[in-house]
């Protein structure tokens, strides 16, 4: 009889990375868990060793595309699924948005994100027309991150050669939940452009968002998967929810505030380094919840009345809350 040794050593490879898994997952949970004292004081003892803990980067968001998405995203106001009351609008033209990129600038933002509502990037002119977006924006002394949809590996080493200096590309939730949210890609999609994206040198921006009816271990199971990229993002956009009337979670309720600081502060924990951007939610977010994100760690806002279609708070309200927290905007 003869032994079967590439089994064997497969099979002790997947135990080994099972119970790594576990501890993993074990771990992350009771970072999350223990005392709010506790995790705060960590999540600061971290921050501080990285980051300067007065500084909060200010990113501005551009739809240079807007609706008609066939994607199915249950929380997404662009989705052609989703009745809105939402204008489509075609592909911006390089002018607007570069008036855009420096309108941000000049308000002390140092990224500039330019969002479309495409499921994948087609070659051709719309695609040439962003590359020369991406283009114009890196000479303005600005980070430049663009989220696009599914990428090609070839697509992504012509994002970066024309300067992108990162690309937005959520996980949003746990692998478990993801297929109540969406139905018309897998989450092994959305790995497979993250890959395409880290293996053309682009920094991956990776996060989700928080109130669409998941479990607190969805949360977790989210950490977990965004742990296990390799690299492991450099940012990490933690959303809250903006429920859109139109879209089947228009009801759902908001996020406890205290679950999204242990969200903010376990995040920060976990991944020491990386940009942890209070994206999305901000305006129903009172000034002392948005301090206690910072506290925990969050490092970055979206600033600018709009976020792609949604509100965010003005920038005036910004500016005034950083400065009555002894906090400034970040600079390049
Ligand atoms: N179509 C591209 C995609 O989905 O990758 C890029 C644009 S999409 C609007 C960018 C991200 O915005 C999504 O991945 C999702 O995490 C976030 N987002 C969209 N609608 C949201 C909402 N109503 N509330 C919170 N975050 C939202
Ligand atoms: C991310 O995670 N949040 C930003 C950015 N990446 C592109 C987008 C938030 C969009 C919120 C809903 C809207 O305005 O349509
Ligand atoms: Fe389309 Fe992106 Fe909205 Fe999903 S989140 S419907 S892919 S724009």
């Amino acid at each position: 009889m003869s032994i079967a040794l590439p089994e064997t050593a497969d099979s002790a490879q997947e135990n080994l990375h099972q119970s790594l898994q576990a501890s993993l997952r074990e771990r992350i949970t009771q970072i999350y868990n223990q005392p709010l004292p506790d995790l705060l004081f960590a999540a600061q003892r971290i921050h501080r060793e990285h980051h300067d803990p007065r500084a909060v980067q200010l990113c501005t968001l551009c739809s240079i595309k807007t609706g008609a998405c066939p994607e199915d995203c249950a929380y997404c106001a662009q989705s052609i699924h989703n009745p809105t009351e939402l204008e489509p609008q075609p592909l911006m033209n390089l002018d607007e948005v570069l008036s855009q990129a420096k309108a941000a600038k000049a308000s002390g933002a140092t990224r500039f994100c330019m969002g479309a509502a495409w499921r994948e990037v087609k070659d051709g002119p719309q695609f040439e027309r962003v590359l020369e977006m991406v283009r114009q924006v890196a000479a303005l002394d600005l980070e430049v991150c663009c989220t696009l949809g599914m990428l090609k590996p070839h697509q992504a080493e012509r994002l970066k050669a024309a300067g992108l200096t990162a690309y937005n590309h959520n996980l949003d939730t746990s692998p478990n939940y993801y297929e109540q949210i969406i139905t018309t890609r897998t989450y092994r999609d959305r790995l497979e452009t993250i890959r395409a994206v880290s293996a053309a040198g682009i920094s991956v921006c990776c996060g989700g968002i928080l109130g669409m009816g998941e479990s607190v271990q969805d949360r977790l199971d989210l950490l977990e998967a965004l742990c296990e990229l390799e690299p492991t993002p450099e940012s990490i956009p933690i959303n809250c929810l903006m429920p859109v009337q139109g879209t089947p979670l228009q009801e759902a309720p908001p996020v406890d505030p205290i679950d999204l600081v242990r969200m903010i502060a376990t995040t920060r924990i976990l991944f020491p380094k990386a940009m942890v951007r209070l994206s999305a939610g901000r305006l129903s977010m009172s000034d002392e919840l948005q301090t206690l994100c910072f506290v925990a760690g969050a490092n970055s806002i979206f600033t600018g009345p709009k976020l792609l279609t949604t509100a965010n708070p003005s920038h005036d309200h910004d500016e005034q809350l950083l400065k009555k927290l002894g906090m400034a905007s970040k600079k390049l």
